[in-house]
Order: structure tokens, then sequence, then C-alpha cells
């Protein structure tokens, strides 16, 4: 029996039970992890101790931290939160700033105190922001200043939050002056492999947010399988990106992936199409992580990357639409990774390579994970059929005390919500989240599959697909369509567009509706909000 190292036992009276959980799977070599570790020692105190303390670790606007300089304020942090403000293995921490190197620093020191980190969306409101901090009942919040506003408006009388300190500040009572009376020496909490580290909250568009739990094993088996079967990275990469570090596709692609093999990241507090390709350049950056708008919106500009220092380009996080593929490789000769992840998943779990891509799929199960397609029984079925995917490996699906882990976890398989085909060779085929798949005279249309074809037309800079409710045909196919600069909506754009989808997918999937609008909405991790452009419809 592993013991654990959490006095405040809170994660885990709120797991959920062993009979709901998925199963896991370590049969990989580099998989076989003591019972015992800190993931903050992995990836970052072993560097220094290996002699590699004063390799660069984070850049940043007008700032360079060595693994030493970061090991020294996440030790400092780690002193505070012990000494100063009670913190005991197990407390939640809220941790609430742009990406930035003291959010960074932060997170370290949580994880080497034993704590649980809660990192949140910089766009959250106070509303949202109480929500988790009742969902996750948190103890203490660090808080860049910059973002002070929709904190200072929780109510503290009726919260659990008891201590908050504000970094990035000269004030007085800020987290920098306490730094600055702080030991340097830390020894990291002897967490299990087992204790939960982390919270991770799902971008999830409706209802009440669900926190996942993942744990120090769970963080160190991410970085042991899709970075080092795919992505393959060295120690002389520079990571940059746009997702937020509370988005655990950037947590993994800025913190975890780059210091698990000791290279170094660039972190960009605003990172806009335009504030990316200045970044690359500036830092010249070889590694990026962005979503496919992100993508399609660079490759669209004319300046383009090409001849850059970028060399691995990840996309996630959306379907990526084959047109945006082609578009990046035209502009940079750079082949897209294409992977799908969950937050209930940590992180990637099915990918392309970039040596075998076959454009409009979204590639090949990872290295430690299995995938396969099943009916709504939760039957295997045939290549080449559409049905709902179904994955497990070394990470998994575990809501903190949530009625709807028996739905994402059923027969020891994480169901990701999402209908997939899988054709003969084993590569995986994205249709659509199961809620937007559309059904139209008895067809089953996938959104994605309309947009893509729309963009392959030349007018065309953005879209999005929803089924609308019709009377004669239960629903149809409608097209919202942000048009390139020098495109102007008329009906004989209308009438071109659909003809243009007709000559390019089966003729039943066109649009029969197509409204002309300026911008898509999206949530703070780039995902489109269909929901949203239903409620209009
Ligand atoms: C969708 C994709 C098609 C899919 C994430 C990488 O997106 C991440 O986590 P979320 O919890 O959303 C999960 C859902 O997003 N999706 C993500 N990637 C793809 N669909 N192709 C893709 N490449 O519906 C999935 O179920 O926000 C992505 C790493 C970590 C993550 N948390």
């Amino acid at each position: 029996m592993i013991q654990t190292s959490h006095i405040d036992t809170f994660a885990i009276d709120h797991l959920p039970p062993l009979e709901q959980q998925p199963e896991f799977l370590f049969d990989l070599p580099e998989l076989q992890l003591p019972d015992y570790f800190n993931c903050a020692t992995e990836l970052l105190d072993k560097h220094i101790e290996q002699g590699n303390g004063a390799r660069i670790c984070i850049r940043a606007a007008g700032l360079t931290w060595t693994y030493s300089d970061l090991q020294e304020k996440a030790n400092k942090i780690a002193n505070i939160l012990v000494d100063q403000l009670g913190l005991v293995t197990g407390n939640r921490v809220l941790l609430r700033s742009p990406n930035n190197p003291m959010l960074v620093a932060c997170w370290f020191a949580v994880i080497k105190a034993g704590a649980i980190a809660v990192a949140t969306m910089p766009l959250l409101r106070a509303k949202e922001l109480q929500t988790i901090i009742s969902i996750a009942q948190i103890s203490h919040a660090l808080v860049d200043a910059n973002l002070a506003d929709e904190i200072n408006l929780l109510d503290s009388q009726n919260s659990t939050l008891q201590h908050i300190l504000f970094f990035n500040s000269e004030e007085n009572n800020s987290l920098e002056n306490a730094i600055a009376r702080a030991s340097h020496q830390f020894n990291n909490v002897a967490t299990a492999a087992t204790d939960t580290c982390l919270l991770g909250f799902t971008s999830g568009t409706t209802g009440v947010p669900k926190a996942t739990m993942h744990f120090h094993r769970d963080l160190i088996a991410a970085c042991k399988c899709w970075p080092e079967s795919v992505l393959k990275a060295t120690a002389d990469d520079i990571f940059i990106g746009s997702p937020p570090l509370a988005f655990t596709f950037g947590l993994g692609g800025l913190v975890l992936f780059p210091m698990s093999i000791g290279a170094s990241s660039v972190l960009l507090e605003k990172a806009s199409p335009a504030q990316l390709i200045e970044g690359i350049k500036e830092y010249k950056a070889s590694v990026l992580f962005t979503a496919p708008t992100s993508y399609r919106a660079i490759a669209l500009q004319e300046h383009g990357l090409k001849g850059s220092s970028l060399r691995k380009c990840v996309s996630a996080g959306e379907a990526l639409p084959s047109s945006t593929r082609q578009l990046w490789k035209e502009g940079t000769g750079i082949e897209l990774i294409d992977g799908i992840g969950a937050t209930e998943m940590l992180h990637i779990f099915i990918s392309h390579t970039e040596e075998n891509v076959k454009p409009g799929a979204t590639g090949k199960v990872v290295n430690g994970y299995q995938a396969k397609v099943v009916d709504a029984n939760g039957q295997e079925l045939a290549p080449e059929t559409v049905g709902f995917l179904a994955v497990k490996g070394p990470t998994g699906c575990r809501y903190l005390a949530d009625e709807r882990q028996k739905k994402y976890v059923q027969n020891g398989w994480n169901i990701t919500g999402d209908t997939y085909l899988m054709d003969s060779d084993g590569y995986f085929f994205y249709q659509a989240r199961t809620d937007d798949m559309i059904i139209s005279a008895g067809y089953n249309i996938a959104a994605p599959e309309v947009e893509d074809a729309l963009m392959q037309n030349e007018a065309v800079a953005e879209c999005a697909v929803i089924g609308v409710a019709n009377e004669e045909r239960g629903q149809i196919v409608k097209a919202f369509v942000v048009l390139k600069p020098g495109f102007i909506g008329s009906p004989e754009l209308t009438q071109a567009l659909q003809d243009f989808v007709k000559n390019t997918v089966a003729p039943y999937k066109y649009p029969r509706a197509i409204e002309f609008i300026e911008q898509l909405p999206r949530t703070a991790t780039g995902k489109l909000q269909r929901f949203k452009l239903k409620e209009n419809s």
C-alpha cells in the first residue's frame, strides 16, 4: 500500500470510486516509475543536480531565467507558502496569471510543497473563479497583480480562500517582497506517485465546470509518451506557443515537455498570431504549440515564416482542416503535427508524426495508449465505421466528485465525446464532437467536414457549421462564414459557396443556409463555441 503524503486529504476523499476509474496502462519500460517521487524533482531539480543549472530554462520579455534561477525562485515561494501562509500538503492553491515566469515559479512552488496547483484561465470573471474555489475548496491563491480586479471582487466572507498573495507587484505586501527575505533552500516533499498535484478544469462550453485530478505520476507519464515517441525535441529546442498554462495543452507544451528534457521555453503573456510571429523571430523559437485557427491566421498573413528557426509545429484543441495543413506547409515547409488531447487525459493520445501524415486524419494512437472506435454499447466497430472514440493509457479521467465520471469512463475506457472513424491502416479520422453531428433528412453530416470544404474556397477566412431545426428535414446544415478582406457577402457569393461545397464533398452536405459574420465565437482556449451560434439561429 502506497502511503499518501497529504495531510489535507481532500483530493483522496473526492477521487472517483475505483470501479468508476479507467484502466491505466503501464506496460512500457519507460513507465516503470517508483512509488514515491515529486514530479518537480524530475522536471526541475534534477537538471541542477546533473550540472545543468546554468542552462536557460525560461525566456520572456526582458528576462532570462536559468534552471538554477527558477529553482531558487520556486524554493523561496515554497518556503513562503509553508512558513508564512500555513500551507500543508494536499491544500489547493489557485494560480491566476497570464503565461509568465513568475507563474511557472509559483506552479513549481506548489508542487514542491506537496500541494495541488489549480491554474485558472486569465479571462475568467469573479463568478467563475468563485465556482472553482468552491469546487476545489481552495485555501491559498497566488495572483499576478495585473489580474487582481476579479479576485478583489470575491466574497471573502463565505469562502475557503484565506490567503492571497500578489506577484509582479512592488507593493509592500507583495510576493516579491517576501521572496527577498526567504530562504532558497527547500526539500521537495516526498510525495507518493499517486498523490494529486494538479486539478485541471475542463474548458467545457456548457454546464458546471469539472475538475480533472492528475497525479505526480501522470505528469511524468505524459512526458514519456507523446513527446518521446512523436515530438522528439532536444535539449537545444526553444519552445513557444499560445495556450494558457491553465490549459493542459499549454502546461505540457510550454512547461512539462521542454523541462523534462532540459530545453527552454518562451512565455508570451499575449499570443495573438501577430505576437506569435514576432516572438518566434525574436527568440528564434524552434517548437511551436498553438491551435488550428492560429496556424491558419498566421499562414494567411503575407509575411510567412519560411526559413525561420521553426522546425516542429504542433496543432491541437480542435480538428485541423486539411486546407490549414496545406497552407502551413506552403508557407513554412513544415508538416504540422496534429494531435488530439483532452484535459481528462492530460495531453495528446492520438497524433500524426511529421513523417506519417494522412491529411484529414488526426493520426495514429500514441505509444503507451490504446484507442478504438465503439458503438453506443461499447462494442468495438470494424474499421471504416463511424462511432465513439474510446482510449486508455497511463493517464485517464478522474473527475473530482462528479457524477459525469460515469459518462466519460465506461468499462475502463475513456469516452472522449468525439465521433471518429479508424481506417484499415489504423489512422483515426475525426468526424465531430458527438453533439455536433448534424442529421439532415436521414443523413449524418459532420460539421467539420463541411467547414473543411468551405475553407478551401478563396473567399473564406474562417467558418463554422451547425445544424438548425427544419420541419421538412429535421435539421439543415447552416454555415457561418467570415470572409477574407476584399470579399463582400451577397446572394451570388452564397450560391457560389454552395456550389463549391457540392463540388468538393457529397452534394447532400452543402449548407442550405449561409450567414456572413465578422468573427466566430471562441473560448479562451481557441475552441469554436458552436452552441453560441446555435442559440442565435
Ligand atoms: C477536441 C480535437 C480534433 C476533442 C487538449 C491537447 O483540447 C484539449 O483538451 P480539452 O479538454 O478538449 C478536448 C476535446 O477537444 N480536440 C482536441 N484536439 C483535437 N479534435 N482534433 C484534434 N487534434 O473534441 C477533444 O475531445 O479542452 C489538447 C492537449 C491537451 C488538451 N487538454
